[in-house]
């Protein structure tokens, strides 16, 4: 093992082992998702989609109602809820973990209620004053992401000295805050957040560098599919970037992610399943 973390993510009352790498799939009820947005608008469709990613082999589903996508408009908790509650209720039943794609802490705690397991929040609990709280209520896992802006703002112009090191320093800042709210440190995962104020030079120096986010001791999650920084390197359209998302996993994997957020997930499966024997043998 590369991660000097524990093996496993508690997640409630459920604990994920990361011996071996958790496929994440999307699972987006939104209209406007820069992939696959309005696909999966109403409920039936998006559990039917929730159903599908578990048959291709999804350790958790990755629900979300509101797009971040660089200048998505913001939707009200209300809206949000509408869209994505239903879905947690209809998919908790299949017994897979659920993740909640979400920076507002109303829209959590009713997933977490409805049976969610984590918590996924893009803003890394400076959204929303109230999440923290929220996630230590239900001892909840959850995913602090890192981003430079605000998804409005985000693109306009990302700059670091050290985009590696300036991502380590925010996320011992946000685990310490994480700590101060009462969430254990088995709850939380790292993620540095590809595509969230990074321009291409640095989702690639983040891929090719992960390996250094592993040694603050927790296990770390990558999200790299079908971003645009593939379409730059490629140039392909998001519906033609299969190929560049699995490198993008493999070398995630190699490098010791644990965790892989994916939408096209029995390929990247497969993509996980092979760098991680190559890495480590059978
Ligand atoms: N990427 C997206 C959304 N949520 N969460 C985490 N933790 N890490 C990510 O890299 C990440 C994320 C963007 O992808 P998608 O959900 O497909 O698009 P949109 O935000 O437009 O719905």
């Amino acid at each position: 093992m590369l991660s000097q973390a524990p093996p496993y993510w508690q997640c409630r009352d459920r604990r994920l082992d990361l011996h071996s790498v958790a496929v994440m799939g999307v699972v987006n009820v939104t209209p406007d998702s820069f992939s696959d947005g309005g696909k999966f608008m109403d409920p039936e469709h998006a559990t039917a989609h929730g159903f599908d990613l578990i048959a291709e082999g999804a350790d958790i589903l990755d629900i979300g109602g509101e797009s971040t996508r660089p200048g998505a408009e913001p939707v009200s908790a209300d809206e949000e809820l509408r869209r994505v509650l239903p879905v947690v209720e209809r998919l908790r039943q299949t017994g897979v973990l659920l993740s909640i794609d979400t920076a507002k802490a109303a829209v959590a705690r009713a997933a977490l209620e409805a049976g969610a397991h984590i918590v996924n929040d893009v803003t890394a609990l400076r959204g929303d004053p109230e999440m923290a709280d929220v996630v230590a209520d239900f001892s909840a896992g959850v995913v602090l992401m890192h981003m430079q802006g605000t998804p409005r703002t985000m693109q306009a112009n990302p700059t670091y000295k050290d985009v590696v090191s300036e991502i380590r320093e925010f996320f011992s800042e946000r685990r310490r805050a994480a700590h101060a709210a009462g969430i254990a440190d088995e709850c939380i995962v790292f993620d540095p957040g590809i595509g969230f104020g990074k321009t291409v030079e640095h989702n690639l120096a983040i891929l090719r560098r992960l390996g250094e986010f592993l040694l603050l001791g927790r296990p770390v999650l990558a999200g790299p599919s079908r971003k645009s920084f593939i379409g730059k390197v490629l140039d392909v359209p998001v519906d033609d970037r299969l190929e560049g998302t699995a490198a993008a996993v493999a070398v995630a994997v190699w490098n010791g992610a644990a965790i892989v957020r994916v939408h096209d997930v029995r390929a990247m499966k497969r993509v996980a399943q092979m760098t991680a024997a190559v890495r480590d043998g059978l």
